[in-house]
Parts: C-alpha cells; sequence; structure tokens
C-alpha cells in the first residue's frame, strides 16, 4: 500500500466490513425467512436463484473469520445482526440462539482485541413483516424499535459502537423505486413512505440505544457522486436530483430536519401524512457519520415521469460491478458532508472497496486492481485528513468475499477469497497488503 497506518493520526481506526446475511448462512441457527429468501426464490430477481442459505458459513466458521481480522492488524469489525435471526415472526418470540450467537461474536472480537461495530439492519427483513407491508408500514419503525430493546439488551454493553440502518437509500429507493433489491416494488408511492419510515426507524431505534445507555452511536448513508452527461443546464439539474433523493435526502433528514425540496417535488404528493411532525425523532443527536462510498453515476435529463432521468455509460475505468472508478468523489463526499451537515462530528468512511475478477491460481489470488483501487482512495481520505475535516476511521468492503445481493455470488469484493464449494478462506494480495500497511 502506498499509505500505511503511521500517515495517519495515531487514533485514526482502520477496519473491514460484513453483514450478516451476505456471509452467515442463514438456514441455521433457527433464523426466520427473510424477504431477501423470498425474493431470491423468484426467478429473474438474483443472478443464479443464488441466496443467502449457506453463504460463507460465517454462523459456524467464525472463529476463523475474526483470527482473519485480527491477524490483518485492523482495529475494529463492522458487522451487522439479523433481525430474522434473532426475532423469526419480526415481532414477539425471540430465537435464543439467535442472541447466543451475537453474543458470542462479541465477545470473540474483544477476545481479539477488535472493536465490535456493530449494524441493527442490513436488510433482512423478517418475512412476516414484509407481508405487513414492511417500510411502507409506518408501525415499522415501531418493530424495529423493539428489536433494538432485545439485540442490544444483550450485546449494547460490549459494542464499541452502533449504527440502526445500513444505507437507507437502498432500504427506500433501490428497493421500492428501482426494483433491484427486495421487496423489488417500482412504485412511487411505496418509495415515498419507506424513504420515511426508514429515516423513522433510525430515530425510533437510536432512542432505544439512548434509553439503554448506550454510547458511540451514528448513522451509515452511501453516498454517489453526480456529474452531468454535459454543460446544459438540464444535465446540470438532472445530477443536481440525482444527488438530492441518493445523498441530501438522508442528510438533510438526520441534520436539517427537513427533506429537500426538489426531491419533494416529487416525492412530496406520496409521502406519509403528517410526516413532517417526526423530524424531532429522525433528528435525534448522533455522534458519528459513516460514509460508504464506491462510484459516480453520469446522469442525463429525459422526458419520462419524475424524477426525469436516466445514467449513461461512463468513460472511467471500471471495477467488475460496472462501477466507474473515480475517488475523487470520496473526498467530496467527506468534505461536503463535513462543510454542510456535521459541521465537525466525527466522520467515518464505513464502506470502501471493489469488486473484482479475483481469480484463485496456485493458492494465491493476485488482486493487483484492488490495491491500487483501495490506494486511490485511502489517498483522498487523506487528504480530508490533512486539511481538518474530522475522519477517524476507515472500513474496507469486505473483509471476505460474499452474497452480492441481486448479483449473487458473481461479484467478488472481499480481501479474503472465498470457495463457494469448499467454503475455504485464502487470503488475497490485498490482504497481506493491508496487513504490511497496518502493522503497529
Ligand atoms: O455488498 C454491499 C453491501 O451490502 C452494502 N454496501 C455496498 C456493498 C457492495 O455493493
Amino acid at each position: 500500500m502506498k499509505l500505511t497506518r503511521k500517515d495517519f493520526p495515531a487514533d485514526f481506526l482502520w477496519g473491514a466490513a460484513t453483514s450478516s446475511y451476505q456471509i452467515e448462512g442463514h438456514a441455521q441457527g433457527g433464523a426466520g425467512l427473510t424477504e431477501w429468501d423470498t425474493f431470491a426464490a423468484t426467478p429473474g430477481n438474483v443472478r443464479n436463484g443464488d441466496d443467502g442459505a449457506r453463504a460463507c458459513d460465517h454462523y459456524n466458521r467464525w472463529p476463523e473469520d475474526l483470527d482473519l481480522m485480527r491477524d490483518a492488524n485492523f482495529d475494529v469489525y463492522r458487522f451487522s445482526t439479523s433481525w430474522a435471526r434473532v426475532m423469526p415472526e419480526g415481532r414477539g418470540p425471540v430465537n435464543a440462539e439467535g442472541l447466543d450467537f451475537y453474543d458470542r461474536l462479541v465477545d470473540g472480537m474483544l477476545e481479539r482485541g477488535l472493536k465490535p461495530a456493530a449494524t441493527l439492519y442490513h436488510w433482512e427483513l423478517p418475512v412476516p413483516l414484509a407481508d405487513m407491508g414492511g417500510w411502507r408500514n409506518r408501525e415499522i419503525a415501531n418493530w424495529f424499535a423493539d428489536f433494538t430493546e432485545v439485540m442490544m439488551g444483550r450485546i449494547g454493553d460490549r459494542v464499541w459502537s452502533a449504527a440502526p440502518i445500513n444505507e437507507p437509500w437502498c432500504v427506500g429507493w433501490l428497493s421500492h423505486f428501482l426494483g433491484v433489491h427486495a421487496p423489488g416494488l417500482r412504485d412511487i408511492r411505496a418509495t415515498a413512505h419507506a424513504m420515511h419510515h426508514v429515516m423513522l426507524g433510525h430515530g425510533r431505534s437510536l432512542e432505544v440505544m439512548r434509553g439503554l445507555g448506550m454510547k458511540n452511536l451514528g448513522a451509515v448513508c452511501n453516498f454517489e457522486y453526480a456529474t452531468p452527461a454535459d454543460a446544459s443546464p438540464e444535465a446540470q439539474k438532472a445530477a443536481t436530483l440525482y444527488d438530492g433523493y441518493y445523498n441530501r435526502f438522508f442528510l438533510s433528514g438526520l441534520f436539517n430536519r427537513s427533506y429537500p425540496a426538489d426531491v419533494m417535488e416529487g416525492l412530496g404528493p406520496h409521502m406519509p401524512k403528517g410526516y413532517e411532525k417526526d423530524f424531532d425523532i429522525i433528528g435525534k443527536p448522533v455522534d458519528w457519520l459513516g460514509l460508504n462510498y464506491y462510484t459516480r453515476k453520469i446522469i442525463a435529463p429525459d422526458n419520462g415521469p419524475w424524477p426525469g432521468h436516466h445514467e449513461v455509460e461512463g468513460p472511467l475505468p471500471k471495477t467488475s460491478m460496472d462501477w466507474e472508478i473515480f475517488p475523487d468523489g470520496l473526498y467530496s463526499f467527506l468534505k461536503r458532508t463535513h462543510d454542510g451537515y456535521t459541521r465537525g462530528l466525527p466522520l467515518y468512511v464505513t464502506e470502501n472497496g471493489m469488486a473484482n475478477p479475483d481469480r484463485l491460481v496456485n493458492g494465491a489470488v493476485n488482486d493487483q486492481g484492488r490495491i491500487d483501487y483501495l490506494n486511490a482512495h485511502i489517498a483522498k481520505v487523506k487528504q480530508a485528513v490533512d486539511e481538518g475535516i474530522p475522519v477517524k476511521g476507515y472500513f474496507t468492503w469486505s473483509l471476505m468475499d460474499n452474497y452480492e445481493w441481486s448479483r449473487g455470488y458473481d461479484q467478488r469484493f472481499g480481501l479474503v477469497h472465498v470457495d463457494f464449494d469448499s467454503l475455504q478462506r485464502t487470503p488475497k494480495a490485498s490482504y497481506h497488503a493491508m496487513k504490511a500497511a497496518l502493522a503497529r
């Protein structure tokens, strides 16, 4: 790696991230069905119809995976807890085996000197809740608060940090407007409701965790840079609106207690009645903000219904997800977020990384492309730190190859290669490079 631990302040934290459904093996341990199980079982939604039933079998192999974290000299492990594993019906009865699993996992991190950074929800919506409308139903904020109480009642005394929901844009827009993620809807009213209820759920969960006396609570949003397709005012307006519903909607809800006017031009008529009264809950102070960043999009206007634009292919080198590699976007979001919204609050890059066409050859994976990607993005983090922006840590997505949602097991994001037949883990060149860079 071009930069090492020594190039950053002594208290800067390094980590890697995963999520429960993507690695655990959800068919085990008494977990309930999630909406991803039924979404994947429906032809055309997920490549090969892949699901998370076995995934990386982290449910059994977690000691080996935590050893990999420790041996790479990471400080923090960002993991998530599955709602459906702990409360298979989403409400009511608790699966003791599920709670025990996360209890052991957190103790396993502490025994290895890793700080546990928990995310409560990374998309394992229990199907009984999906049947009741999922994120379209306002009641979900209270159901999620109850899950928070159960989950954090058990591990909240030992986690280093906690955030309620990973990437609200994915829960709201990607899943209800674009239909790419479960439940696969393409409906503006469903979107407006889900976008708001996910924010309300965040706020209610935060209230519960504060009530439990927990500290170091944050929010984790994903950000995508929007570049206009040409110099016309129409293209500029289109890119600004894309930025609005992708990035500003959530920042503004959390830190300004309102939603952006340009986004409300489209979503406003479809919002839940009286949504404005919820901002006191949504805007409860957080201790930090996590930014997940991967790419940018080129946006061109069209004459279709609101938002009246579409993506066009960009000229930059791409990852195997076909995502352009645009490190400047990461710096730009750190600066914009700090200057315009968080104003001094600690920031973390809670996800950054790339899918690469990795191949295991003679027991090794030479993923130089990933090393280059990480180098370029970590340099942008350093630029922000050097300018006094309070970025306090950086997490690679992901520790290991895993279930990449509608792309199934086809896309490899890990520092560690996983053979999805034998489940053998093999650290890639990027893992060895990070380990060397993070030596203490
Ligand atoms: O795999 C996902 C993760 O679940 C959320 N953030 C983006 C990653 C890569 O697509």
